[in-house]
This record gives C-alpha cells, sequence and structure tokens, in this order.
C-alpha cells in the first residue's frame, strides 16, 4: 500500500485534497482570523481602561454615562455586519456540499458494528465489499497481547479493504446503517456525514487530479464497544487504474460465481427432515 497522504499538520484543519475540504479550511481561517479581530478589540480596550484608569492612579466612576444611544446602535450594528459577513460564505458552502448532483460514480456505504460495507453502482455495478480492520491491528488491540502497537504500522488506522475510488471524479456516497448511528469521515475529502438506520445521506467529494494515494478517516459517531475499531481507508487512483481495478473485482465476483467443476453427483433426495413431531 503506498504513502499516506494525510494533508493534516496536527495543529489545524487539513487542506484537503478536494475543492469542498479546501472551501472548508479557507472559511475556517476566515472565521478564526474574525475571531481573533475581535479579541484584539475587545481585550485590548478591556486592559487598556483597567490598566489606565485604576483606583490607584485617582480614577473615580463616571456616573454620567448610563445611556447612550449612540454606543448601543453601534454595538448592535457592527456584530450585525460580522455575523452577516460569516453567515454568506457559510451558507453558499452549505449548499455547495449538498449539491450531489451529476456525480458519476454513487457508491452505497452501510455502517454495521463494526464494520463498513461500500457496494458501487454506475459502471462499477456488482462490486460489493466489507472494510474492517486490518488484522494486525486487531490482534495488537487484544487485552495482554503482547503486542507494543507503536511496532504496527497505522495502527487502528488500517483495514482489509479499502475503498477504491477514482480521482478527477465527482463521487457521490449514499450512507445508511444496518445497526446504531455511525459516521463516516475523511479529514482529507472534507467529507463527514451520519450514517443512519432507515434513512439515506448523501455526500460527494471529487479528489484532485494528481492527488492519488491512501487517504484515512474513522468512524465519526459513537457507535458502541468498537467504536475506535472501524477506521476508513480511501485508496484515490488515477481513473485508468481504478477501471483495471474495476474490472479485476468483477473478473473476480464472475470466477466466484462459476459452478465447482465435477463436483459428486448429489445423493438421493432425502425427504425434509421435519421440524416438528406431529402428534398421532
Ligand atoms: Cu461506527
Amino acid at each position: 500500500m503506498s504513502v499516506t497522504t494525510n494533508t493534516s499538520n496536527g495543529y489545524n484543519l487539513p487542506t484537503g485534497v478536494t475543492d469542498l475540504a479546501r472551501d472548508m479550511y479557507g472559511l475556517h481561517m476566515e472565521v478564526f482570523w474574525i475571531c481573533v479581530g475581535i479579541a484584539v478589540v475587545v481585550f485590548g480596550a478591556m486592559i487598556y481602561t483597567l490598566v489606565k484608569f485604576r483606583h490607584s492612579q485617582g480614577a473615580v466612576a463616571d456616573t454620567g454615562m448610563l445611556h447612550s444611544t449612540k454606543v448601543e446602535i453601534i454595538w448592535t450594528i457592527v456584530p450585525v455586519i460580522i455575523l452577516v459577513v460569516m453567515a454568506v460564505p457559510a451558507a453558499e458552502l452549505i449548499l455547495k456540499q449538498e449539491d450531489t448532483r451529476n456525480s458519476q460514480l454513487s457508491i452505497r456505504v452501510t455502517g454495521y458494528q463494526w464494520k463498513w460495507e461500500y457496494a458501487y453502482m454506475d459502471a462499477a455495478e456488482g462490486v460489493d465489499f466489507f472494510s474492517t480492520l486490518a488484522r494486525d491491528s486487531n490482534f495488537a488491540r487484544q487485552l495482554d497481547s503482547g503486542i507494543d502497537p507503536n511496532t504496527v504500522p497505522n495502527y487502528l488506522l488500517e483495514v482489509d479493504h479499502p475503498l477504491v475510488i477514482p480521482s478527477g471524479t465527482k463521487v457521490r456516497l449514499l450512507l445508511t446503517s444496518q445497526d446504531v448511528i455511525h459516521a463516516w469521515w475523511v479529514p482529507d475529502f472534507g467529507a463527514k456525514r451520519a450514517a443512519i438506520p432507515g434513512f439515506v445521506n448523501e455526500l460527494w467529494f471529487k479528489v484532485d487530479p494528481g492527488k492519488e494515494g491512501i487517504y484515512r478517516g474513522q468512524c465519526a459517531a459513537l457507535c458502541g464497544r468498537d467504536h475506535g475499531f472501524m477506521p476508513i481507508v480511501v485508496d484515490v487512483r488515477t481513473p485508468d487504474d481504478f477501471k483495471k481495478w474495476v474490472d479485476a473485482q468483477k473478473a473476480a465476483v464472475k470466477q466466484a460465481a462459476l459452478p465447482a467443476p465435477a463436483a459428486p453427483a448429489p445423493a438421493a433426495a432425502a425427504p425434509p427432515p421435519t421440524a416438528f413431531a406431529l402428534p398421532n
């Protein structure tokens, strides 16, 4: 398996490898700097007044300024402007996130305690598999396993069968669950959505061409005892490599469906066993 390509530096949101992830990062930073600006102004004014007008310097409380219409108008209008400045791009981004139209590949994703199932649609219809925690992580996590987790590459972040997707393609996930609420989350795609029994949620992403590689995520809804042991691994390939992978998967499915060669003749049909003895 190739190198992990997660883009987080461990301190901030990952800058990501999709349009949506970059937009989210940009919005996050925009709001962050607005908050920094507000903090500087508010705490600056507070600290200045505390120091400048302190009692020991002979300051006397100004009992004359109990009401100021001008000040009240300013401190209503300014926050409203700030909120609108943040709300407009936020609403635009939410609409973009929800726009799953014109997707080129749909995949049904079902959460189970504690694994994921990926069932491809469209051109890859018929490819369907489970993705569970990798064996070496699973061994190491057992109580008294004697295995140092630090020696296990990508401990608890590796699966047996990663989700394989093509780059430069609008991929739509249809998320649901078979038991409890799970959540499919891959930070580098800016993708996170709940998988709820009885509901189908949508999610889309389009990984930039040239950003092929392995991306990792986790279930993001506390879903029971082994919640921490159902990671997500996405293997992004070029469209050509993806097509080859799909063809290989389909061939394997066909092979498995063939009747076993030279099976021995079945024994004479025995009467089916009765489940209950009927009284005479
Ligand atoms: Cu889960």
